[in-house]
């Protein structure tokens, strides 16, 4: 299988600042959203779902062909609540319908981490919807029950090695679980709507505790009401993935950088872009004084 970038001549990184202003406004607007917490986080996870399904074996699902968009993909009880972001995001693909899901999910995932002060991630357009034939099987999206070694396996099928998993589960930061979507209760930190080295910093200094929630499913939980799924915690226990922990818990800025970089590989695993194919860095809201 192969996904070559299709390349849209006529449009210029102005057309895909216009849609992630778009984008950033909406949060801004729709704040009330999940308690407050917002929009951004689970735009980000349908970015991350959308591109997580990718296998390197024979290069099928990923980001490219917009999959989530069919009901396959889309009633996997992976991706339950993942609808509110789908559903946020239709206005902006009517008004801008000549941009493809993938690029659109994409594109919501990077402005959401940009919004919450997160690092600048390079985006490349590209992405072309294919038919609903494409759509992977459910079962890919990562199961939250395991260690180390599942969370090694699990990153290898999508080319991402110790340094590159522990970077991304670090979006952990963000957002919360929640019991009606996946059966886990609470958020991992404080500061759920911004983008933070917190989850490291949380899973070192908190008194973790393994108890078993409502649902009857085992999650560790602290005295200040934070949580961490058992892959989570996983990163405290293998003590390669643990010196990385330290040093993002100790340094903000290498975990944003090796964060940008890895969601962007995330986000484009298993496309081909062509020679002098256009990478974009968008500005945010803040930055253009809006
Ligand atoms: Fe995650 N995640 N994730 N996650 N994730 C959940 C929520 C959010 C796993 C399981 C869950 C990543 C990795 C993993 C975000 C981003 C990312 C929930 C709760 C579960 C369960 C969903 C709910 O109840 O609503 C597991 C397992 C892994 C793993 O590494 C093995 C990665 C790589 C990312 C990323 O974005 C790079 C975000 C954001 C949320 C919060 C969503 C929300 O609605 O809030």
């Amino acid at each position: 299988i192969v996904h070559i970038a299709a390349v849209n001549k006529e449009r210029t990184i102005d057309d895909y600042q216009r849609i992630y202003n778009k984008i950033a406004e909406k949060i801004r607007e729709d704040d009330e959203y999940d308690g407050y917490i917002g929009y951004g986080p689970i735009l980000v996870r349908l970015g991350w779902h959308s591109s997580g399904t990718y296998n390197k074996e024979n290069n099928s699902g990923g980001s490219y062909g917009g999959t989530y968009r069919f009901k396959l993909e889309n009633t996997d009880p992976s991706n339950n609540g993942l609808q509110n972001a789908a559903h946020f995001l239709d206005p902006i693909y009517k008004e801008f319908n000549w941009i493809s899901h993938g690029d659109l999910y994409t594109l919501g995932a990077v402005c959401a981490v940009q919004e919450a002060q997160g690092p600048k991630i390079k985006w490349r357009p590209g992405r072309v919807d294919l038919p609903e034939s494409a759509t992977p099987e459910n079962g890919r999206l990562p199961d939250a029950v395991n260690g180390a070694d599942y969370v090694r396996n699990f990153y290898a099928r999508l080319k991402m090695n110790d340094r590159e998993a522990v970077a991304l589960t670090g979006a952990h930061c963000l957002g919360r679980t929640h019991l009606k979507n996946s059966g886990f209760d609470g958020p991992w930190g404080a500061a759920s709507s911004s983008f933070t080295n917190e989850f490291f910093v949380n899973l070192l200094n908190e008194q973790w505790k393994l108890e078993k929630n409502a649902a009857g499913n085992k999650q560790y939980d602290s005295p200040k009401g934070y949580m961490m799924l058992e892959t989570d915690y996983a990163l405290v226990q293998d003590p390669i993935y643990l010196k990385i922990v330290k040093e993002y818990a100790n340094n903000e800025a290498s975990f944003f950088k090796d964060f940008a970089s890895s969601f962007q590989k995330l986000l484009e695993n298993g496309i081909d872009y062509p020679k002098g194919a256009p990478e974009y860095v968008f500005k945010t809201l803040d930055d253009q004084d809006m």
